[in-house]
């Protein structure tokens, strides 16, 4: 039992969260550089201004961790690791400042020519997300963000325009960041919609529109690099009964077939599933989808699957049972007895990783990639300026184990890249607290501090894990 020699071992960043220099070099604003932070712990969703205001502090991505002037540095520290993969994003708003323009932004194409070069010297491989949380902010004002079939199209011709510009310096490609969400109020993410409420008629066709953005990018990258390996990506919530009473367990697999599988069985299997035809009607959900619309999915399925992974929950159809206690509890789910929780609530299950791990194979039987998993956590610096941050060692030691067991379960499982290799700023609090990384870097939630790059003592450990592939945990 051991991990395949040519394991992906590595980690992984969002451009949003770590590049900073928001307006730089031709950059338009994102819908994310329109957000302020939220509250420390309180796992609130960050609160979002039409316009830019100068008198509010923006810290979160207009500076972030500045890996923007950074990078050099930050990724001679993964090197010295051992990473073999780096999964980053592309800013959209860098290559195509409104998102509707025909033209690239040169210099923007010009900045991840230079990171993807650097990450080359030292044989790393990047595995990019096109889009992470984030779209032009000008497609969400003036297009109704995917609501309108034409953010289709903007969509189609950046991946495109990164497709044919990185053809020979990247392979690994995935289209949206944990699609998924798009079931949910967070959808707002994903499809840009966000500037006002909206129908579940809308969310969904903005989904469909997202789905399909996604198939016909699938289909322009294998015609320019045949090669190229296009994943999805889902956050994926893995859901246990509360009881085995049965209506707890039909209560789950609703839940889970909905959040957890549909994503997937679009973008994999290249069709709805017949529960969420079911679910439309039944909800009077008018989603429009021709039967163009249903060959473009089909001939737009992903290569593998990949997936982010932080938490389980629990989930009983007794309403009176639900609680609050846990970060799991976004469907309403409940806290499990046999597990403990981060700071901020998230229950933390490497059993259920191996769980997670067959649950999915055993639906698609492709490579699977976990492409985010890691501890939230406040880290102390000591006076020595050590950072000791066993408790991060002690989660991704469990996790990992629980990843070789699947793989000698006979799950393809090509990689692994925890989330924040170096600290950044939160995406669901919008602050610098929530750290995760290997590497600590000096800022705090109000923006003070030097942005010096420290090693962790889970950077010492990670580096050996990678030397030995597995097998010094
Ligand atoms: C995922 C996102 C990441 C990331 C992570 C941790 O949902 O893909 O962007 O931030 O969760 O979440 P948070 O930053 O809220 O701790």
């Amino acid at each position: 039992m051991s991990f395949p020699k040519n394991f992906l071992w590595g980690g992984a960043t969002a451009a949003n969260q770590c590049e900073g220099a928001w307006d730089q070099d031709g950059k338009g604003d994102s819908i994310c550089d329109h957000n302020r932070a939220g509250s420390r712990t309180s796992n609130t969703h960050r609160t979002f201004d039409l316009e830019i205001d100068t008198e509010h502090y923006y810290y979160p991505s207009h500076t972030a961790i500045d890996s923007y002037h950074h990078y050099k540095e930050d990724i001679a520290l993964f090197a010295e690791m051992g990473f073999k993969v780096y999964r980053m994003s592309i800013a959209w708003s860098r290559i195509f400042p409104n998102g509707d323009e025909t033209a690239p932004n040169e210099a923007g194409l010009q900045f991840y020519d230079d990171v993807f070069d650097e990450l080359a010297k030292y044989g790393i491989e990047p595995l990019v997300t096109i889009s992470h949380f984030e779209m032009p902010f000008h497609l969400g004002k003036k297009y109704d963000g995917f609501l309108d079939k034409r953010t289709i199209g903007f969509y189609e011709n950046y991946a495109t325009t990164l497709f044919e510009r990185y053809k020979n310096k990247v392979k690994y490609w995935l289209t949206f960041n944990e699609i998924n969400f798009g079931t949910m109020e967070h959808g707002k993410r994903i499809s840009g919609l966000f500037n006002r409420d909206y129908t579940e008629t809308e969310q969904y066709q903005a989904l469909h529109n997202v789905f399909l953005a996604s198939a016909r990018a699938v289909i322009a990258g294998h015609k320019i690099n045949p090669d190229f390996q296009i994943g999805c990506m889902l956050a994926y919530i893995t859901m246990y009964p509360k009881t085995c009473r049965p209506e707890d367990v039909l209560k789950t697999q609703q839940i889970n077939e909905k959040f957890n599988f549909f994503c997937g069985d679009v973008q994999v299997k290249g069709k709805y599933p017949y529960f969420m035809k079911r679910y439309f009607e039944k909800n009077n959900i008018q989603v429009n989808i021709t039967d163009e619309d249903q060959a473009i999915l089909q001939a737009g399925t992903v290569d593998y699957y990949t997936f982010s992974y932080y938490m389980t929950t629990c989930i009983t159809d007794d309403l009176e049972k639900r609680d609050d206690k846990t970060g799991g509890n976004l469907f309403g789910g409940v806290s499990n007895e046999y597990l403990e929780t981060s700071d901020w609530g998230w229950q933390i299950d490497p059993v259920g990783l191996r769980y997670t791990l067959n649950q999915i194979y055993s639906r698609y039987e492709v490579p699977l990639m976990v492409v985010e998993n890691g501890l939230g956590a406040f880290d102390e610096v000591e006076t020595d300026g050590s950072i000791n941050d066993d408790y991060r060692i002690d989660y991704f030691k469990r996790h990992i184990i629980e990843m070789e067991k699947a793989i000698d379960d006979g799950v393809d499982l090509i990689g692994y890249t925890p989330w924040g290799c170096i600290d950044l700023i939160s995406a669901g609090t919008g602050e610098m607290s929530k750290r995760y990384g290997f590497i600590y870097v000096d800022r705090d939630d109000e923006g003070n501090g030097s942005l010096a790059r420290s090693r962790k003592k889970s950077f010492y450990w990670y580096k050996q894990v990678i030397e030995s592939n597995g097998e010094t945990l």
